[in-house]
């Protein structure tokens, strides 16, 4: 398909009003009728001349009629489905099969009260989140996040994600998410293990190496898949190494995986630039966060002779124009769990703002890898003002929609975190082979796996870009290729 069919696909969804697709299908939106389904001939002629652009419009409507108060999830439904009408065209068996209706409404979900005691003696009561959205490719997998603004859109945003980032890895994993509303900063080590445990008391029955394997997330780290895993263990009376990744390096964990994510975002930087025959050498990193994601961007970007010079938390930004020091850092943050702002009163010639985000420091690439929407559209305008070169999100869904837009049309590299921050769940998947299979890699050997593994996530996404007329457009790209594979396999195994 080329450039002009693809606009003009576009074009038709804004096109189609919600009446004309009523007038025709009056009772599609509530009762999904869309699609020819085997199982449902009764509805297929009402919708034998659905366009792609129709399809996508009817499955949105629902979604929204649906989920009125889950704005995060809407959002990325919106980008996903946004970008695949190219796709759509060109396989209309896809309409047919009502992938779209089917893929936007988990295949479970389970919500869970978490009671739990805290140091003072007083009770205290969570909820606990797993929506498990697809098993199409494999076991559920994907992470836990502890933070209090979790919520079953927060939830469902990310788990809708993972369908796709794991399927751009080409490892044989399902999508899925979970988390609690619990804020574990200020906790104590004691506290935070009786939570784990309560959480798992009941999270325990829904899980399994060949059924549900989650990991971390914000507010998830080496802690505390600790004590899941623990629990898991005394509950199940299963050392089931398979059920959790992450794990620690001496009791089943993968080499590679707690720096994966973050240097798994440099290397995808790396090969976008690589296109325009650039490198990270001596360019000027901007990375937001200071969490699992945002450390091992810094350690790689260094490595590999850029400089990267902020980090942040939810209260302030450093800038550090030597470069972020990366002891330093580990020190405050895995160590101390202390606040970004110690950083600069530790660190000569580092700076603290407080309040602010680091998008207005001057960069040649950038890396958000804290939180969702955290670059919007007058952060992008500061990048685009300064000549960022390459955005790059380590983060789930850190660019507002907006954002997006922008830095695309002004020309900016960008690598949405389906594409970018895949190298974290794919080297899960490389711990999940390494304890099916009882062995342990070394840490040079899983490096260049997951170098290896970016390469092809990046070249899939490049490709299928190209193949459907938007090349460079990683956006279109990332989420065609996933939802390609993802599609293929639910036809496969027909209507579940
Ligand atoms: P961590 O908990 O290790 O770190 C999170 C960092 O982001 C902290 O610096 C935290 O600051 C900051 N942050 C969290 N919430 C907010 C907020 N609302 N506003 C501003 N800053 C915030 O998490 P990770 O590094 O693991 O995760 C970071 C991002 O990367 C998330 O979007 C996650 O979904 C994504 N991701 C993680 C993967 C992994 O393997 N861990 C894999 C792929 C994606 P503070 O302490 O002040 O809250
Ligand atoms: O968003 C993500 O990809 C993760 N938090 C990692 C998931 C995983 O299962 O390793």
């Amino acid at each position: 398909m080329d450039v002009a069919s693809v606009a003009a696909v576009t074009r038709a969804i804004d096109a189609v009003t919600v009446d004309r697709v009523k007038e025709r299908h009056p009772r599609a939106p509530l009762h999904l009728e869309s699609s020819t389904m085997p199982s449902a001939p009764s509805t297929a002629s009402a919708t034998e001349s659905l366009t792609s652009a129709e399809s996508i419009r009817l499955v949105l409507d629902t979604v929204e009629a649906r989920n009125p108060n889950e704005p995060e999830f809407l959002q990325a439904v919106h980008e996903v489905l946004e970008s695949i009408s190219p796709v759509l065209e060109a396989h209309p068996e896809f309409v047919d099969g009502g992938i779209l209706e089917r893929l936007v409404e988990p295949e479970r979900q389970i919500l869970f009260r978490v009671p739990w005691v805290d140091d003072a003696g007083r009770l205290q009561v969570n909820r606990g989140f797993r929506v498990q959205f697809s098993s199409v490719l494999g076991p559920y997998k994907g992470g836990l996040r502890f933070h209090p603004s979790v919520n079953l859109s927060i939830i469902k945003f990310l788990g809708f994600e993972q369908i796709f980032k794991n399927a751009l890895t080409g490892q044989g994993i399902g999508g899925a998410k979970g988390g609690s509303d619990f804020d574990p900063h200020g906790r104590s080590n004691a506290e935070i293990m009786r939570f784990c445990q309560s959480f798992m008391n009941e999270l325990y029955r829904h899980l399994g190496e060949h059924t549900d394997v989650p990991a971390g997330d914000i507010g998830v780290g080496a802690r505390e898949i600790g004590y899941l895993f623990g629990q898991y263990r005394k509950v199940t009376n299963r050392h089931e190494s398979g059920m959790f990744t992450g794990k620690g390096v001496q009791w089943g964990g993968a080499e590679v995986r707690t720096e994966a994510t973050g240097y798994g975002a440099v290397f995808f930087v790396e090969e976008m630039l690589g296109v325009h025959g650039e490198t990270l050498h001596g360019k000027r990193v901007g990375i937001s966060g200071s969490g699992n994601v945002a450390i091992y961007a810094i350690d790689k970007a260094r490595q590999l002779g850029a400089t990267p010079v902020t980090a942040s938390d939810s209260s302030g930004y450093v800038v550090d124009d030597a470069g972020i020091d990366v002891d330093l850092l580990r020190q405050i943050k895995e160590v101390e769990r202390a606040r970004i702002s110690e950083y600069a009163a530790r660190r000569p010639g580092a700076r603290y703002v407080e309040g602010a985000r680091p998008w207005e420091v001057p960069v040649d690439v950038a890396i958000p890898s804290a939180t969702q929407n955290e670059l919007d559209q007058g952060d992008a305008r500061a990048l685009i003002a300064n000549g960022v070169r390459a955005v790059a999100e380590g983060a789930n869904m850190p660019s507002t929609p907006e954002a997006i837009e922008l830095l695309q049309s002004a020309g900016v590299l960008f690598g949405p975190g389906k594409a970018a921050n895949a190298g974290g769940v794919a080297t899960s998947a490389l711990e999940m082979s390494q304890n099916a299979a009882r062995q342990r890699w070394s840490f040079d050997d899983s490096e260049a796996k997951l170098r290896a593994i970016m390469a092809d996530v990046h070249d899939a996404a490049f490709q299928a870009a190209e193949r459907y007329g938007r090349p460079g457009d990683y956006v279109v790209g990332a989420n065609s290729a996933g939802f390609e594979r993802v599609a293929h396999a639910m036809l496969a195994q027909g209507v579940i």
